[in-house]
């Protein structure tokens, strides 16, 4: 169903578009509507920004700019090939807009690409108005599935995937399952014992952001042997500043990092290489300890 906003009329005309980052903070761009859309999961704005390019945002957060979304999709992907560069069968839960699925068809050896995106629209309009990371649709090494994540979690035999990426949203609408013990449990079942699993955690900054990413740091900590933090700096996402976690059975993200393997892919990347892998793990003392003190407080 089209759904036309007082502001968020489809014209020529540039509007504000905010994103509260607190209850008295926000984040603005102004932009040309594209498109504007509601679909039984959420509601979908494209937009267009002369100096970020074009934009999209569900329920009201920022989720892709053409301008810094390289950043988030390489470090969802590449850090871990650079742990286990065999890694073979993947499996994308959310990541409608094909950035994801963009950094892993850059390795030709991965041998299965699944993405189990729950709402169609976000695929659609991201086909017709971001090519940049949607033109991966395309690509016939990508099994594109609509369906929901958390069903397919629960529907996988066990040891079905060597690396799953959980590119959600927030957890506030459909991304909410996704940040669950449950889906975990269920992501720890159906990994490989060498496999890994990336998922989108937050920021730590504002209280809100924080408040998502501890509640489930602790899940994955109560659900993997190795579970831990990793940030990077994402201009258009509150404070500036994200976070993904990654969890794995055996390997240490720093300890077993196979730098010189990954190089060999000779991918040219943008943001990540083998220096910003150590340093992404490195976190600011404020983390490190409203972290430890989440798992105190159990
Ligand atoms: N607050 C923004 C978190 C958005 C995470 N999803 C981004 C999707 C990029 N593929």
């Amino acid at each position: 169903m089209d759904v036309k906003y007082d502001h968020h009329q489809l014209s020529e005309e540039e509007i504000w578009i905010h994103e509260n980052h607190a209850s008295d903070v926000r984040l603005a761009l102004k932009g040309k509507i594209l498109a504007s859309e509601r679909s039984p999961y959420q509601t979908m704005v494209v937009a267009e920004n002369r100096t970020l390019g074009r934009f999209f945002t569900l329920n009201n957060f920022l989720q892709v700019t053409e301008a810094d979304e390289f950043i988030y999709h390489e470090m969802i992907v590449h850090p871990a090939l650079a742990v286990n560069p065999a890694l073979r069968r993947v499996l994308i839960i959310g990541g409608g807009d094909g950035g994801t699925a963009r950094e892993i068809c850059r390795y030709p050896g991965i041998e299965q690409i699944d993405l189990v995106e729950i709402d169609e629209m976000v695929v659609r309009l991201c086909r017709e108005h971001l090519p940049q990371t949607a033109a991966v649709f395309a690509n016939p090494r990508l099994n594109l599935i609509i369906g929901d994540g958390l069903e397919h979690m629960a529907n996988v035999p066990d040891d079905s995937y060597d690396l799953i990426l959980v590119d959600s949203t927030d957890p506030i609408g459909p991304g909410e399952g996704l940040f669950s013990l449950d889906f975990y449990r269920h992501c720890h079942r159906v990994l490989h014992r060498d496999g890994i699993m990336i998922n989108q955690l937050e920021g730590a900054f504002y209280a809100g952001d924080f408040h998502e990413m501890s509640r489930a740091y602790v899940k994955l900590k109560e659900v993997f042997p190795i579970a831990r933090v990793f940030g990077f700096n994402m201009p258009t996402y509150a404070s500036g500043y994200w976070y993904f976690g990654f969890a794995s059975k055996k390997f240490d993200p720093l300890r077993d990092q196979q730098a010189a393997a990954w190089e060999k892919f000779n991918i040219d990347t943008r943001y990540y290489n083998s220096d910003i892998h150590c340093a992404a793990f490195a976190l600011p003392n404020y983390v490190r300890h409203k972290l430890a003190a989440s798992l105190g407080d159990q």
